[in-house]
């Protein structure tokens, strides 16, 4: 079995862009989604968990993701870039035709171990996060939060967000991550989590 943190992350690829469920790649390995607003930084976290620094675009401007990217980890883990949600400017029928992707995708994929959600530990609960995270504590499925770009705060004002947040998503301290993919602030402690989820 191959844990996250035994990786070298030498071997990493693209696999493939989905756009419509028929292209799902098959489901014999572990999956891990990473969800969350547009710009909040999904992209980022990624390359900094596999140690690339582009290997996800990135981009300063939202809805840079269209799709749901499917990454290959050492040939035995799936990491999946999702669009994200919640971004004005992008058409409501894009947007409609994204949420149903994702959540069909979200529903149907078996071997999803763990959706990783992700927040800015800057701002207060987003309605869009609470209900992504309501939904997926209905359907039972395995999450994990992380609040993002710690680098922006100070100590003293990331724990007081922090708390703010654990208040408003109603989780405690050990079922969420304080995480900057600036500085790989948390990587460590998300590479564990996900551990846990895998096995
Ligand atoms: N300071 C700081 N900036 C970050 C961090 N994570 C992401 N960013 C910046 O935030 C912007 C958006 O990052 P992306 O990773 O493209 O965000 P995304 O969630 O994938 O965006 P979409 O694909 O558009 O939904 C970029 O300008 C990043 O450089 C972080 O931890 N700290
Ligand atoms: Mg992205």
């Amino acid at each position: 079995m191959t844990e996250i943190s035994n990786q070298s992350f030498a071997d990493v690829r693209f696999l493939t862009s989905v756009f419509d469920l028929k292209q799902l790649p098959p489901q014999g390995i572990p999956e891990i989604a990473f969800a969350g607003r547009s710009n909040v930084g999904k992209s980022s976290l990624l390359n900094c968990l596999v140690k690339r620094r582009n290997l996800v675009k990135t981009s300063a401007k939202p809805g840079k993701t269209q799709s749901l990217n499917f990454f290959l980890l050492d040939n035995s883990i799936y990491l999946v870039d999702l669009p994200g949600y919640g971004y004005a400017r992008v058409s409501k029928k894009m947007q409609a035709s994204w949420q149903n992707l994702i959540t069909a995708y979200l529903e149907t994929r078996e071997n999803l171990k763990c959706v990783v959600v992700i927040v800015d530990l800057r701002h207060e609960v987003k309605t869009v996060d609470l209900q992504l995270v309501d939904w997926l504590r209905n359907c039972n499925k395995p999450y994990l939060l992380i609040y993002t770009k710690a680098d922006k705060l100070s100590a003293n004002q990331r724990s007081k967000n922090a708390a703010i947040l654990d208040a408003g998503f109603g989780v405690s301290k050990s079922n969420r991550v304080l995480f900057s993919a600036k500085t790989g602030m948390g990587r460590d402690n998300l590479i564990s989590a996900l551990d846990s989820f895998i096995f």
